[in-house]
């Protein structure tokens, strides 16, 4: 007999979806006044006037408020600037807000800023100062989101972010804090800015920026006009999209996991700007067949008919497609067909075949899961380092972050397909991010409905720690992977485009879906709100 997981219905109406992308039609009439605007913010990033720290916060706020990608070149050239001034001159910043967030941004933007700055603000045992005051409060949330850069081995920066986050819960109770001061620090201990999807911040950045007393009005108005815009294009293609699910008919195997919505969210968190719609579109459908794939391994497939699966996938092949049963055979074809569409885009848009290469990449996310499903089968307890080398590509991070090159760069090469088939460490760390949060807030549900071992209970099984220990070994892994990621960054590849940000943002995604629960799997909850503000929620009025 057949399992399966009675994984709920999906939270969304479909009819609903479909009809949503149609009601912000402003984007014409006031292009004029956004060109006008743009204008205005790019000369003050270039002003030369400015001294360095209003710069960085000016920078800062740009980023905050979703607007840094229309900027990046006047960026990158004032943060040059700024770090040559600093190697020329000295640090020269003071305090340790301005320095935190000098380090940061710097940091943010490839600079490899050395950790030694902040040993001024340490004593002889190394310890940072509890702060007695609110500007000693705004120094620590900056030298908190400042720790989050940190790199392997950076002592000092470790000590801050575990300093740090401590200090900051338990200040509330001894400072009398502004409101605003609070929920700042509130929000940061929610999630730091470097972990943060930027779409999400940009929505609560607004917000709390509209209150700010020394606001930009210009700044505040671009950032309403374009979030209206960028929204209403992912309105648009969620719309279009939930047509595609519905005639595709997988939202009906009543095995699988009916999430398209939440498979697009993944996407728009990813790649949000608005010329990169054929990735999210292509990808929203791979990560729709990566669920339902893993669902057919996890819970519907028999070890046979996996077998055959497998093997089918290994073969790219069609032609025996009878053997399976028809619920599979509708995800396997489901999977060629969208894995022929990229290439037919990428043939067509950059003159590029790139099927062996997607190919490859599904013969290894299936070989994967295939090889837990028979771990379950056997009742087999892998060793921590043994799972994460299966499970790192069973979640389908690799094969997302692969379409998200071929759909984003402007020139396909071989030599970054190669390079990218080989899983390199930005690529393993960020998909990695995404499997240790999904084993910790997923396993539990997993154990009880019958699956693999998880990272947790791996560790559990192999150190004799109880669950909790597990899990904070887990957090640990996790954290070791954002350092990884950090060192990574600053390397040059060759790769061009949005790749090396997309690797980032998934493991930004992946931070924010499995934050409280299974937040993809388990519909509703945060990731509902998630949604309703990236999609859903009704647009900004630029004259409020
Ligand atoms: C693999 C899965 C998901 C995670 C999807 C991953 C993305 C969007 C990159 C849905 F399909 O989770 P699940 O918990 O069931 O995976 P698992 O490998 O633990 O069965
Ligand atoms: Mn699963
Ligand atoms: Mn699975
Ligand atoms: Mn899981």
């Amino acid at each position: 007999i057949r399992r399966s997981a009675n994984f709920q219905p999906s939270v969304w109406d479909y009819g609903f979806v479909q009809s949503l992308g149609s009601e912000y039609s402003e984007i014409e009439e006031y292009a004029e006044e956004v060109e006008r605007m743009k204008g205005e913010v790019k000369r003050l990033i270039n002003s030369k006037e400015m001294d360095s720290l209003s710069k960085l916060e000016l920078i800062d706020c740009v980023r905050r408020l979703g607007l840094g990608y229309h900027f990046e070149e006047e960026i990158e050239k004032a943060m040059s600037a700024i770090y040559d001034e600093k190697a020329k001159f000295g640090w020269g910043f003071e305090d340790l807000n301005s320095s935190s967030l000098g380090f940061r941004l710097l940091r943010q933007h490839k600079f490899l800023v050395c950790q030694d700055v902040f040993e001024r603000f340490t004593d002889d045992k190394g310890s940072f100062g509890v702060p007695s005051n609110e500007d000693g409060v705004k120094g620590l949330l900056s030298l908190y989101e400042a720790s989050f850069h940190a790199l392997e081995g950076e002592m000092i920066l470790d000590n801050a972010k575990a300093f740090s986050s401590t200090c900051l819960m338990n200040v509330k109770k001894d400072i009398n804090m502004s409101p605003s001061l609070a929920r700042k620090v509130d929000h940061a201990l929610d999630m730091p800015i470097h972990w943060r999807p930027n779409r999400l911040e940009a929505r609560w950045f607004i917000n709390a920026y509209e209150g700010e007393r020394d606001r930009n009005p210009i700044l505040l108005k671009l950032a309403k006009l374009d979030y209206n815009m960028v929204q209403s294009i992912h309105k648009k293609e969620v719309s279009e999209l939930a047509r595609w699910w519905v005639d595709l008919g997988v939202n009906n195997l009543a095995f699988a996991r009916d999430r398209l919505m939440e498979h697009y969210l993944w996407n728009a968190l990813v790649v949000f700007e608005p010329q990169f719609g054929a990735c999210r579109e292509m990808t929203t459908k791979i990560i729709c067949l990566v669920t339902a794939m893993d669902d057919v391994y996890d819970v519907f497939g028999t070890l046979e008919e996996l077998e055959i699966l497998t093997d089918f996938v290994d073969r790219w092949d069609i032609s025996e497609i009878g053997r399976l049963p028809p619920a599979i055979r509708t995800c396997y074809l489901a999977m060629y067909d969208i894995s022929n569409d990229i290439n037919q885009w990428t043939i067509k848009e950059r003159g590029f075949s790139v099927i062996p290469y997607i190919h490859k990449m599904w013969a290894d996310q299936t070989k994967a899961l295939l090889k837990e499903a028979k771990w379950y089968h056997a009742r087999h307890k892998p060793r921590l380092q043994e799972y994460l080398k299966t499970s790192v590509t069973s979640i389908g991070g690799l094969l997302m972050m692969l379409c998200c090159y071929l759909l984003t760069t402007n020139k396909i090469t071989k030599e970054a397909l190669d390079f990218i088939s080989e899983y390199p460490s930005i690529m393993f760390c960020s998909t990695a991010v995404v499997r240790l949060n999904n084993d910790l807030a997923t396993s539990s549900d997993e154990m009880e409905r019958g699956d693999n071992y998880k990272s947790i209970q791996c560790y559990m099984n192999e150190s004799a720690a109880c669950e909790e220990a597990a899990r904070q070994h887990v957090k640990g892994l996790v954290w070791e992977m954002w350092k990884n990621m950090n060192r990574d960054v600053c390397k040059s590849y060759p790769i061009t485009g949005p790749f090396l940000n997309a690797c980032l943002n998934l493991a930004r995604a992946a931070q924010c879906f499995y934050q409280y629960g299974d937040g993809h799997g388990v519909p509703g909850g945060k990731t509902k709100n998630h949604l309703i503000i990236e999609i859903t929620e009704g647009a900004y009025n630029p004259y409020q």
